[in-house]
């Protein structure tokens, strides 16, 4: 911090403004990422979020993530969003009358979507235990929340083991945090779009168009998910038309499995079972997914079993895993012309060098803040504390001159999509300690 001309007030007033944002987005019970565009709780903003909030308040973070898990449905599924239902059903699309998960079996008691999110739950939870232990033990939050963490990758790992090969699946673009990634154009090609006469966007009240998916993307989003709530949540690939093999979720479940075990030993009991799933999970990633030519992991499409061969922030993502055998070579990929890790901030979304790179237009170009913190995390995992430390300095500096945005033009730095954003201002919280 201290190479740069960063003054202490200027830091200071920074962590004031992020403290601020996650004031403004608490709910009593949980973080909204958004006020206006996303006024509910989601799924792997709220591990983001209590990343950071467990500077601000460790008790605060403990129940932000376990009010998701309270959200829990029966089969163990962590759903994207956990809607607040004071918010009238119209300000975000789609909202609870579209999911109907009231009417689904193993649902519980509150709304929520059907889908999941990138399973960044398990680290979250470690590192908020991690920020207090004593305030943890004092509430029992590891006891109550471990057998739900549990019960999620369980989920992740034999449900949506969709190919039975051993990796999960992502079954919606949503569902991969990642929503419009070039990574999954070619499975959504083959998706017939809802005609856009049947559903109203919301997002576009509060976000320009340029900078969010298209409608034809709307369209079969949707197709998706209505045929998934159709078929009342079951997992099968002849329910899902879309379903991928992706390295981002697939490389959170290895480190989560980490993660359980720290817990596991923390709470008197064998991590032998997590540490056996973590090597497994980094085994079937990397002789699957990783791609030696290219130095980068590229998601599977489980339908046709092609790579999908696209220079996506996903395919660094494993680089979080302990132990990944092919870390130096992901470094070296960052580093090169298409992530730019030396001067691009925060890390874009999509290959510099592709034609089609959008730098303003969501999950086809720009950075964000939550894919960098992992590489961060990633990159001090695997002793390139010099690359984190410089990494770290950047996002501070892009957030301080453009504000707590969405997402960011990885070069110019202007941003983009929402302000007063939430993992934005939590992981800049993070870190700044
Ligand atoms: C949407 C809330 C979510 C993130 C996703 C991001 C976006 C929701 O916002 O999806 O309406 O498009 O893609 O990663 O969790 O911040």
């Amino acid at each position: 911090l201290l190479e740069r001309p960063r003054t202490h007030d200027a830091v200071r007033d920074l962590d004031r403004a992020a403290r601020r944002v996650l004031l403004t987005n608490w709910r009593g019970h949980a973080t909204v990422p958004a006020a206006r565009l996303y006024p509910h709780q989601w799924s792997w903003d709220s591990a983001f979020i209590a990343i950071g909030l467990r500077h601000l308040s460790p008790v605060r973070a403990q129940r932000e993530l376990e009010s998701l898990l309270g959200a829990q449905w029966r089969d163990g599924r962590v759903p994207q969003i956990v809607f607040d239902p004071h918010v009238p059903d119209d300000a975000y699309f789609p909202g609870p009358s579209f999911w109907r998960s009231a009417r689904a079996p193993g649902a519980p008691g509150v709304p929520t979507s059907g889908i999941v999110q990138p399973p960044a739950h398990a680290l979250a939870a470690w590192a908020v235990h991690q920020a207090d232990p004593a305030a943890s033990r004092g509430r029992g939050f590891l006891a109550r929340v471990y057998p739900r963490l549990v019960a999620w990758h369980r989920y992740l790992t034999t449900r949506r083991n969709l190919t039975g090969n051993g990796l999960m699946s992502v079954v919606h673009p949503w569902e991969s945090g990642l929503d419009n990634s070039p990574a999954w154009d070619v499975p959504l090609a083959r998706i017939t779009p809802v005609p856009g006469t049947e559903f109203t966007r919301r997002d576009l009240n509060h976000a320009a168009a340029g900078e969010r998916p298209t409608d034809t993307d709307y369209g079969r989003y949707v197709r998706l998910a209505r045929d998934y709530r159709d078929a009342g949540y079951a997992d099968s690939l002849g329910v899902h038309a879309f379903a991928v093999e992706d390295p981002l979720c697939n490389a959170l479940l290895a480190a989560g499995e980490h993660a359980l075990a720290s817990m596991a030993a923390e709470l008197g009991l064998d991590g032998e079972r997590h540490r056996s799933a973590a090597d497994r999970l980094t085994e079937n990633l990397t002789t699957m997914l990783y791609d030696h030519a290219g130095g980068v992991f590229f998601p599977r499409d489980a339908h046709s079993g092609r790579m999908l061969r696209s220079y996506s922030i996903g395919g660094l993502m494993p680089l979080i895993v302990p132990g990944l055998p092919v870390a130096s070579e992901l470094v070296g990929t960052a580093l090169g012309d298409r992530f730019r890790l030396r001067d691009a901030c925060p890390l874009p979304s999509y290959d510099l060098s592709a034609d089609d790179h959008d730098p303003g237009r969501y999950w086809r170009g720009p950075g964000w803040v939550n894919t960098s913190w992992l590489f961060w995390h990633g990159l001090r995992l695997h002793g390139e504390q010099a690359l984190a430390d410089d990494l770290r300095d950047r996002l501070i500096d892009r957030v301080r001159d453009a504000g707590f945005r969405e997402y960011f033009d990885p070069l110019t730095g202007t941003g983009h999509g929402t302000d007063g954003f939430g993992w934005t201002a939590a992981l800049v919280l993070d870190l700044l300690r």
